[in-house]
């Protein structure tokens, strides 16, 4: 049976991910730069340091790692701010339900995201009782779709990665999941997200059955 459900936040659990789209719209536009939604996909569910490097380079803009640690740190008190926000009415659809099922079933829970900021988030949604282990940006060294995040939150909850279900928004986190032996739900459109054993539109279409015949 299944021993752990993997959740990543941005995009799955929350649509932080538009949050992160503003913010480093405005420091592209701010560069005299600009990316495509396209090339925003590639984004998401890497690291900050990641996802300023690709912006930059897509702009034909070098920078310092001095310049870089700067720029990197505006963005981020643009999105704090935008985070600090947040309420319960921004839970995306069915994922407060599939994770009271999953506990309901005896299964364990885990956060496994890039973000450095994925405690405050889930505090201020009201998610936080229902994670067993977070595993986030803080904890991490390399980011997806290096599978790291994800076998240090089977670790923590001792499951085996075969064991284990991850939900995932991002062609990276897709590839770390699968990187680490791990079966994977894709969340969102089929076509990008290719690689993935189950994709559905959103969490409300899966419950405790669809996950077991994975
Ligand atoms: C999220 C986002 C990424 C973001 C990363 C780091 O990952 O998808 O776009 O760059 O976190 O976030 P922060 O700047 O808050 O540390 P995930 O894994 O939750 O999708
Ligand atoms: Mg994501």
């Amino acid at each position: 049976g299944i021993e752990a459900c993997i959740f990543d936040l941005d995009g799955v659990i929350v649509d932080t991910a538009i949050y992160h789209y503003k913010a480093w719209k405005r420091l592209a536009n701010e560069l005299g730069a600009d990316f495509t939604e396209t090339q925003n996909e590639k984004l998401k569910g890497i690291s900050r340091v990641r996802s300023l490097e690709l912006i930059l380079e897509w702009g034909g803009i070098s920078k310092t790692a001095d310049e870089q640690a700067v720029l990197a740190t505006r963005k981020n008190d643009w999105y704090v701010d935008m985070i600090n926000r947040m309420t319960p009415d921004e839970i995306l659809p069915g994922a407060r339900e599939l994770l009271e099922s999953i506990r309901a079933a005896g299964i364990k829970t885990a956060l496994g995201s890039a973000s450095k900021n994925a405690a405050v988030i889930l505090e201020k949604v009201g998610l936080l009782p229902l994670f067993d282990v977070l595993v986030d940006g803080n904890s991490v060294s390399s980011s997806k779709p290096d599978p790291e995040v994800f076998l240090k939150g089977a670790a923590a909850l001792h499951a085996a990665p075969a064991k284990c279900i991850v939900f995932e928004d991002a062609i990276a986190g897709i590839e770390a999941a699968k990187a680490g032996g791990m079966k994977v739900v894709g969340v969102g459109e089929q076509a990008v997200l290719q690689g993935a054993d189950l994709v559905v539109g959103s969490l409300e279409e899966i419950n405790i059955q669809t996950l077991q015949q994975l």
